[in-house]
Protein backbone atom coordinates (compact mmCIF):
# COMPACT_ATOMS: atom_id res chain seq x y z
CA UNK A 1 0.00 0.00 0.00
CA UNK A 2 1.08 3.04 -0.67
CA UNK A 3 0.48 6.15 1.72
CA UNK A 4 2.51 9.56 2.28
CA UNK A 5 3.93 12.93 1.96
CA UNK A 6 3.43 14.59 -1.30
CA UNK A 7 4.23 17.75 -0.10
CA UNK A 8 7.28 17.60 1.65
CA UNK A 9 9.23 17.24 -1.71
CA UNK A 10 8.70 21.01 -2.82
CA UNK A 11 8.31 22.15 1.25
CA UNK A 12 11.05 24.39 1.33
CA UNK A 13 9.72 26.27 -1.61
CA UNK A 14 6.28 26.48 -0.17
CA UNK A 15 6.92 26.36 3.39
CA UNK A 16 4.29 23.87 3.47
CA UNK A 17 4.37 20.60 3.49
CA UNK A 18 1.98 17.36 4.52
CA UNK A 19 2.24 15.50 8.09
CA UNK A 20 1.32 13.34 9.31
CA UNK A 21 3.81 11.26 6.83
CA UNK A 22 2.12 8.07 7.12
CA UNK A 23 -1.77 8.45 7.34
CA UNK A 24 -2.70 4.64 6.25
CA UNK A 25 -2.44 3.31 10.10
CA UNK A 26 -1.99 4.73 13.34
CA UNK A 27 1.80 5.06 14.00
CA UNK A 28 4.48 6.18 16.43
CA UNK A 29 8.07 6.31 17.97
CA UNK A 30 9.57 6.48 14.19
CA UNK A 31 12.89 5.25 13.79
CA UNK A 32 14.45 5.80 10.45
CA UNK A 33 17.36 3.93 8.79
CA UNK A 34 19.20 4.28 5.19
CA UNK A 35 20.46 0.96 4.28
CA UNK A 36 22.15 -0.22 1.19
CA UNK A 37 19.93 -0.73 -0.93
CA UNK A 38 19.57 2.98 -1.12
CA UNK A 39 15.91 3.22 0.54
CA UNK A 40 14.78 4.78 3.58
CA UNK A 41 12.46 2.36 6.18
CA UNK A 42 10.51 3.59 8.62
CA UNK A 43 10.22 1.22 11.80
CA UNK A 44 7.35 2.19 14.16
CA UNK A 45 5.30 1.57 17.14
CA UNK A 46 1.13 0.62 15.84
CA UNK A 47 -0.71 2.35 18.09
CA UNK A 48 -4.23 0.10 17.35
CA UNK A 49 -7.93 1.60 16.50
CA UNK A 50 -10.16 2.08 18.26
CA UNK A 51 -7.98 2.92 21.71
CA UNK A 52 -8.31 1.22 24.39
CA UNK A 53 -4.39 1.52 25.28
CA UNK A 54 -1.11 0.86 25.08
CA UNK A 55 -1.62 -2.83 26.05
CA UNK A 56 -3.00 -2.44 22.56
CA UNK A 57 0.16 -1.77 20.68
CA UNK A 58 1.06 -5.41 19.45
CA UNK A 59 2.15 -5.61 16.33
CA UNK A 60 4.91 -3.74 13.81
CA UNK A 61 5.07 -2.46 10.40
CA UNK A 62 8.06 -1.18 8.60
CA UNK A 63 7.74 1.82 5.62
CA UNK A 64 10.35 2.82 2.93
CA UNK A 65 10.59 4.77 0.61
CA UNK A 66 12.99 6.00 -2.28
CA UNK A 67 11.86 9.50 -2.54
CA UNK A 68 10.91 10.67 1.33
CA UNK A 69 7.72 11.34 -0.29
CA UNK A 70 5.99 8.06 -1.42
CA UNK A 71 5.65 5.58 1.38
CA UNK A 72 4.98 2.05 1.04
CA UNK A 73 3.58 0.26 3.94
CA UNK A 74 5.86 -2.90 3.51
CA UNK A 75 3.40 -4.86 6.23
CA UNK A 76 3.19 -6.54 9.68
CA UNK A 77 6.92 -7.89 10.30
CA UNK A 78 6.10 -8.48 14.27
CA UNK A 79 3.42 -9.05 16.58
CA UNK A 80 3.49 -10.13 19.94
CA UNK A 81 1.97 -13.41 18.95
CA UNK A 82 5.44 -14.56 17.67
CA UNK A 83 7.53 -13.41 20.96
CA UNK A 84 8.24 -16.77 22.59
CA UNK A 85 8.96 -15.34 25.72
CA UNK A 86 6.95 -12.49 26.18
CA UNK A 87 3.67 -11.20 28.80
CA UNK A 88 0.98 -14.06 28.34
CA UNK A 89 -1.59 -11.18 27.24
CA UNK A 90 0.68 -9.83 24.72
CA UNK A 91 -0.07 -5.98 24.07
CA UNK A 92 2.77 -3.73 24.87
CA UNK A 93 5.24 -3.71 22.03
CA UNK A 94 6.60 -0.42 22.14
CA UNK A 95 9.02 1.75 20.61
CA UNK A 96 11.79 -0.68 18.36
CA UNK A 97 15.06 -0.18 16.11
CA UNK A 98 16.48 -1.77 13.75
CA UNK A 99 20.37 -2.22 13.25
CA UNK A 100 22.11 -4.10 10.07
CA UNK A 101 25.13 -5.66 10.51
CA UNK A 102 27.32 -8.62 8.40
CA UNK A 103 24.12 -9.33 6.10
CA UNK A 104 21.79 -9.77 9.13
CA UNK A 105 19.04 -7.06 10.06
CA UNK A 106 18.53 -6.95 13.96
CA UNK A 107 14.89 -5.36 15.14
CA UNK A 108 15.14 -4.50 19.09
CA UNK A 109 11.79 -3.96 20.47
CA UNK A 110 10.77 -3.56 24.31
CA UNK A 111 8.38 -5.79 25.45
CA UNK A 112 7.24 -7.23 28.85
CA UNK A 113 8.15 -10.95 30.27
CA UNK A 114 4.74 -10.97 32.58
CA UNK A 115 1.86 -9.72 33.58
CA UNK A 116 3.44 -7.17 35.81
CA UNK A 117 3.93 -5.20 32.68
CA UNK A 118 6.05 -1.98 33.70
CA UNK A 119 8.41 -4.05 36.38
CA UNK A 120 9.12 -6.54 33.12
CA UNK A 121 10.55 -4.86 30.53
CA UNK A 122 12.89 -6.84 28.28
CA UNK A 123 14.61 -5.71 25.48
CA UNK A 124 13.64 -8.18 22.68
CA UNK A 125 15.84 -9.26 19.13
CA UNK A 126 14.39 -10.88 15.90
CA UNK A 127 16.44 -11.34 12.79
CA UNK A 128 16.37 -11.42 9.06
CA UNK A 129 18.03 -11.23 5.98
CA UNK A 130 15.94 -9.07 4.52
CA UNK A 131 14.88 -5.48 6.07
CA UNK A 132 11.13 -5.55 5.99
CA UNK A 133 10.37 -9.10 6.00
CA UNK A 134 11.71 -12.57 7.48
CA UNK A 135 12.07 -11.38 11.15
CA UNK A 136 11.96 -14.35 13.71
CA UNK A 137 12.02 -14.30 17.66
CA UNK A 138 15.87 -14.62 19.08
CA UNK A 139 15.03 -14.01 22.62
CA UNK A 140 15.81 -11.18 24.42
CA UNK A 141 19.25 -8.86 25.09
CA UNK A 142 20.10 -10.44 28.33
CA UNK A 143 20.91 -8.86 31.73
CA UNK A 144 18.65 -5.78 30.17
CA UNK A 145 15.60 -4.55 31.56
CA UNK A 146 13.12 -3.98 34.23
CA UNK A 147 11.10 -0.91 35.48
CA UNK A 148 10.19 1.45 32.62
CA UNK A 149 13.32 0.51 30.75
CA UNK A 150 12.05 0.61 27.24
CA UNK A 151 13.15 2.28 24.06
CA UNK A 152 16.29 0.80 22.59
CA UNK A 153 18.34 2.23 20.09
CA UNK A 154 21.36 0.74 18.50
CA UNK A 155 24.20 2.64 16.71
CA UNK A 156 26.69 0.74 14.38
CA UNK A 157 29.58 3.22 14.14
CA UNK A 158 32.05 3.57 11.06
CA UNK A 159 34.30 0.64 12.52
CA UNK A 160 31.21 -1.72 12.68
CA UNK A 161 31.34 -1.86 16.56
CA UNK A 162 27.46 -1.29 17.43
CA UNK A 163 26.27 0.12 20.67
CA UNK A 164 22.54 -0.44 22.66
CA UNK A 165 21.29 2.91 23.98
CA UNK A 166 17.85 2.45 26.04
CA UNK A 167 15.71 4.04 29.33
CA UNK A 168 13.02 5.59 30.74
CA UNK A 169 12.48 7.38 34.00
CA UNK A 170 14.92 9.31 34.35
CA UNK A 171 17.79 7.37 33.39
CA UNK A 172 19.02 6.42 30.25
CA UNK A 173 22.17 3.60 30.03
CA UNK A 174 24.50 3.11 27.05
CA UNK A 175 27.15 0.13 26.05
CA UNK A 176 28.84 -1.78 23.63
CA UNK A 177 27.31 -4.57 21.92
CA UNK A 178 29.54 -8.19 21.10
CA UNK A 179 29.65 -9.38 17.56
CA UNK A 180 26.30 -11.43 18.10
CA UNK A 181 24.39 -8.02 18.13
CA UNK A 182 22.38 -9.88 21.23
CA UNK A 183 24.56 -9.85 24.35
CA UNK A 184 26.94 -6.64 25.90
CA UNK A 185 30.11 -6.81 26.13
CA UNK A 186 30.76 -4.99 29.47
CA UNK A 187 27.26 -4.30 30.19
CA UNK A 188 25.16 -1.17 30.59
CA UNK A 189 25.93 2.80 32.05
CA UNK A 190 24.54 5.49 32.79
CA UNK A 191 24.62 8.53 29.86
CA UNK A 192 25.93 11.08 31.76
CA UNK A 193 25.83 15.00 31.37
CA UNK A 194 22.08 14.54 29.91
CA UNK A 195 19.22 17.24 30.80
CA UNK A 196 15.96 16.14 32.17
CA UNK A 197 15.91 12.80 30.26
CA UNK A 198 12.88 11.08 29.79
CA UNK A 199 12.83 8.28 27.42
CA UNK A 200 13.57 7.94 23.43
CA UNK A 201 17.19 7.88 23.12
CA UNK A 202 18.17 8.03 20.30
CA UNK A 203 22.02 8.24 18.65
CA UNK A 204 23.36 9.37 15.33
CA UNK A 205 26.94 10.30 14.19
CA UNK A 206 27.59 13.24 12.09
CA UNK A 207 30.97 14.86 10.97
CA UNK A 208 32.49 12.40 13.56
CA UNK A 209 30.27 14.00 16.68
CA UNK A 210 28.16 11.53 18.21
CA UNK A 211 24.28 13.10 19.00
CA UNK A 212 21.69 11.70 21.73
CA UNK A 213 18.57 13.11 21.52
CA UNK A 214 15.85 12.31 23.77
CA UNK A 215 12.38 13.09 25.04
CA UNK A 216 12.16 15.29 28.13
CA UNK A 217 9.97 15.59 30.65
CA UNK A 218 7.68 18.52 30.36
CA UNK A 219 4.17 17.24 31.84
CA UNK A 220 2.04 16.25 29.33
CA UNK A 221 3.72 17.60 26.17
CA UNK A 222 7.32 16.21 25.94
CA UNK A 223 10.03 18.04 23.83
CA UNK A 224 13.21 16.73 22.19
CA UNK A 225 16.08 17.54 23.41
CA UNK A 226 19.99 16.56 22.46
CA UNK A 227 23.48 16.13 23.99
CA UNK A 228 26.84 15.47 22.13
CA UNK A 229 29.81 13.79 22.81
CA UNK A 230 32.98 12.89 21.01
CA UNK A 231 32.76 9.13 21.93
CA UNK A 232 29.64 6.66 21.50
CA UNK A 233 29.43 6.44 25.73
CA UNK A 234 30.05 10.04 26.52
CA UNK A 235 30.12 12.13 28.80
CA UNK A 236 27.73 14.16 26.52
CA UNK A 237 27.29 17.78 26.93
CA UNK A 238 23.79 19.14 26.72
CA UNK A 239 23.18 21.08 23.44
CA UNK A 240 19.65 21.90 24.14
CA UNK A 241 15.98 21.82 23.11
CA UNK A 242 15.16 21.44 19.20
CA UNK A 243 11.83 20.60 18.49
CA UNK A 244 8.95 22.39 20.59
CA UNK A 245 5.55 20.29 22.16
CA UNK A 246 3.90 18.60 19.04
CA UNK A 247 0.25 18.25 20.68
CA UNK A 248 0.63 15.00 21.88
CA UNK A 249 1.59 14.24 25.57
CA UNK A 250 4.31 11.73 23.99
CA UNK A 251 7.10 12.95 21.73
CA UNK A 252 9.80 10.45 20.03
CA UNK A 253 11.76 10.88 17.30
CA UNK A 254 14.95 9.73 14.94
CA UNK A 255 17.23 11.54 12.83
CA UNK A 256 19.13 10.18 9.59
CA UNK A 257 20.76 12.06 6.36
CA UNK A 258 18.72 10.91 2.99
CA UNK A 259 20.59 11.58 -0.17
CA UNK A 260 22.48 14.86 1.74
CA UNK A 261 19.64 16.19 3.66
CA UNK A 262 19.29 15.28 7.19
CA UNK A 263 15.70 14.72 8.52
CA UNK A 264 13.40 14.55 11.92
CA UNK A 265 10.81 11.82 12.15
CA UNK A 266 8.56 12.36 15.00
CA UNK A 267 4.85 11.50 15.99
CA UNK A 268 1.91 13.87 16.21
CA UNK A 269 -1.54 12.90 17.55
CA UNK A 270 -3.04 15.59 14.65
CA UNK A 271 -5.14 12.79 12.74
CA UNK A 272 -7.38 11.37 15.76
CA UNK A 273 -6.56 14.24 18.40
CA UNK A 274 -6.07 11.38 20.88
CA UNK A 275 -2.49 10.83 22.48
CA UNK A 276 -2.63 6.83 21.98
CA UNK A 277 -3.53 7.31 18.16
CA UNK A 278 -0.16 8.73 17.08
CA UNK A 279 1.21 9.43 13.54
CA UNK A 280 4.53 9.93 12.09
CA UNK A 281 5.68 12.95 10.70
CA UNK A 282 8.47 13.97 8.74
CA UNK A 283 10.72 17.16 8.99
CA UNK A 284 13.82 18.72 7.60
CA UNK A 285 16.71 19.08 10.09
CA UNK A 286 19.48 21.71 9.77
CA UNK A 287 22.78 22.30 11.99
CA UNK A 288 24.57 25.50 12.39
CA UNK A 289 27.94 25.71 11.75
CA UNK A 290 29.35 24.79 15.09
CA UNK A 291 27.55 21.78 14.90
CA UNK A 292 24.32 22.60 16.57
CA UNK A 293 21.02 21.40 15.60
CA UNK A 294 18.42 23.95 14.19
CA UNK A 295 15.26 24.08 16.10
CA UNK A 296 13.11 22.11 13.46
CA UNK A 297 9.86 23.84 12.44
CA UNK A 298 6.89 21.90 12.28
CA UNK A 299 4.68 21.70 9.32
CA UNK A 300 1.43 20.71 10.24
CA UNK A 301 -0.52 20.11 6.96
O1 LIG B 1 4.71 4.11 22.03
C1 LIG B 1 4.85 3.67 23.36
C2 LIG B 1 5.75 4.57 24.13
O2 LIG B 1 5.30 5.92 24.05
C3 LIG B 1 7.16 4.64 23.62
O3 LIG B 1 7.93 3.52 23.95
C4 LIG B 1 7.61 5.91 24.24
O4 LIG B 1 8.80 6.43 23.75
C5 LIG B 1 6.40 6.80 23.97
O5 LIG B 1 6.44 7.34 22.68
Amino acid sequence: MTTGNQGLQTKRQKTTSQNPAITSIYTADPSAHVWNDGKIYIYASHDMDPARGCDLMDRYHVFSSEDMVHWVDEGEILSSDDVSWGRPEGGFMWAPDCAYKNGTYYFYYPHPSDSNWNDSWKIGVATSDKPASGFTDQGYVPGLGGFALIDPCVLVDDDNSAYMYYGGGSVCLGGELNEDMISLKDGMKEMEGLEDFHEAAWVFKRNGLYYLTYADNLEDNNRMRYATSESPLGPWTYRGIFLEPTGCSTTHGSVVEFKGQWYLFYHNQAISGQGNLRSVCIDYLDFNEDGSIKTVVQTLE
